[in-house]
């Protein structure tokens, strides 16, 4: 069985790779060029699906399992945005810089120096006769500075629930154990072998 992973996010190759040790993820982008989706759902669930069943429609196999990751992050001083926009809230095709600071400045224009947030992952399953989908969620503060390299995205603004550093200067060991994307894919796992 080969699964396939429907992203050309490579932060989140790197971390489906570190969770998915005893079995082997291989990007889409290593099996054919790159195309562009449009995530037109309004859900993370929905943009996952639509991810996991493009790849699986070009890649035009019966015997292969893809997943896809719709992820982001919500914060509570604004109304849970950007949500399902993260990948395109400082614009379309905006870099993980220029979103990471556009979040910075809109929180700061809230005047507090931090709120609480959360990230979500929705991971899709699809193979030739069925379609899942599961969840993961990460708890903690959106800070409004940029502290540290490690991991992609907004981490390094992000301090999980139960810690006083962000997600950019802890151990990649933390973010591996408490992310929304290793709980989902906790699920997923289950999902993977029922399909066995
Ligand atoms: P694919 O659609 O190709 O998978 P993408 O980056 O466009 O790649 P999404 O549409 O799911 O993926 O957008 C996810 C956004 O949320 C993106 O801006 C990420 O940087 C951010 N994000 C998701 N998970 C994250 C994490 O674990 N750490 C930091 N940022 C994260």
């Amino acid at each position: 069985m080969k699964l396939v992973l429907a992203t050309s996010n490579k932060g989140k190759v790197r971390e489906f790779k570190e969770l998915c040790e005893a079995f082997e993820v291989i990007p889409y982008t290593e099996l054919m060029e790159p195309f562009e989706i449009i995530e037109d759902g309004d859900t993370f669930a929905k943009n996952a699906l639509i991810k996991a069943r493009a790849v699986y429609d070009a890649l035009g196999e019966d015997d292969v399992v893809v997943m896809a990751d719709d992820s982001g992050i919500s914060v509570d001083a604004l109304g849970g945005e950007p949500g399902i926009y993260s990948a395109r809230y400082a614009g379309v095709g905006a870099s993980d810089k220029e979103n990471l600071y556009k979040l910075i400045d809109a929180i700061k224009e809230k005047g507090v120096k931090f709120s609480g947030a959360h990230y979500t992952a929705a991971i899709a399953i699809v193979t030739k006769n069925k379609e899942r989908v599961v969840h993961g969620w990460m708890y903690g503060d959106a800070i409004t500075e940029a502290r540290g390299d490690k991991g992609f995205g907004y981490d390094p603004m992000f301090i999980p629930k139960g810690y006083d550093k962000t997600l950019g200067e802890l151990n990649n060991n933390v973010k591996k154990e408490l992310s929304h994307r290793s709980k989902a894919l906790k699920l997923a796992k289950v999902v993977l072998q029922t399909l066995e």
